[in-house]
């Protein structure tokens, strides 16, 4: 076998607040670990402990308001220490890393809902993981409205409480990446037994699709 033989895959799982990403993690691991992987699951900010600090961090709703750049930069200290101790050393040993969020959402958030450059965030991206981009990343897809009836009565973070222009523009980036080729879309307003046939469908032919 080659290096990249070798190497495990890196699948992400992306999406607005609401769509199921928590959710369905659990069901595309243990999906995975039924074809015979060894699979890593974590998330984005966080992952490892000072890493999940940060996390805490970004959330926390406080009076003193966070600069757009700072959120940024917070977000790429979290990944860059996410993937110097967790992502690489996992994949570089075979396993397969499926995480909860990663760049794609920064793009989505930093950049379609604070409206930072992207210039700038590809900038960080580069610095950050080199050439290291997800194999596969599964997008829930679902409306607005039906994410925010599962929200309902949540006590919600800093993110939460943004205006529902931000989560259009989220999504509207969301949607402009889903082009690449990497991105599955998967209709994550229907019932939860339907969206898990979808993720199966997709898993199952890039398992083949890897194997070959
Ligand atoms: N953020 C950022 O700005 N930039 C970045 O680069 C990164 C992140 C990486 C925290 O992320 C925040 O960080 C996030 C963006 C920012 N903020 N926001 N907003 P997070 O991933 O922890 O936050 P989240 O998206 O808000 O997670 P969530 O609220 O837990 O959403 P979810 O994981 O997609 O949904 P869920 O908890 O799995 O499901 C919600 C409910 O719906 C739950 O009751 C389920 O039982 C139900 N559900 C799920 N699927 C279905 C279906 N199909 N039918 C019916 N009901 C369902």
């Amino acid at each position: 076998m080659n290096q990249r033989q070798d190497r495990g895959r890196f699948i992400t799982l992306e999406g607005g607040e609401g769509v199921g990403k928590s959710t369905n993690l659990a069901f595309v691991k243990a999906h995975l670990e039924a074809a015979g992987l060894e699979v890593v699951a974590t998330r984005e900010p966080g992952g490892t402990p000072l890493a999940e600090e940060i996390r805490a961090l970004l959330l926390a709703v406080r009076e003193e308001p966070m600069a757009d750049l700072s959120e940024l930069l917070m977000i790429f200290a979290a990944r860059a220490q996410h993937l110097a101790t967790l992502i690489e050393p996992a994949l570089a040993r075979g396993a397969w890393v499926l995480s909860d969020r990663f760049t794609d959402a920064t793009y989505a958030y930093q950049g379609g809902g604070r409206g930072l450059e992207v210039r700038v965030i590809a900038l960080l991206e580069q610095l950050v993981q080199g050439d290291l981009r997800p194999d596969l990343t599964l997008y829930l897809d679902t409306p607005l409205e039906i994410a925010e009836a599962r929200l309902a009565g949540r006590d919600l973070d800093r993110f939460e409480r943004e205006q529902r222009a931000f989560f259009e523009r989220v999504r509207g980036v969301y949607l402009q990446r889903s082009v690449e080729p990497r991105f599955r879309v998967i209709d994550a307003s229907v019932p939860l037994e339907r969206v898990q046939r979808a993720l199966a469908t997709e898993l199952d032919r890039f398992v083949g699709e890897t194997a070959r």
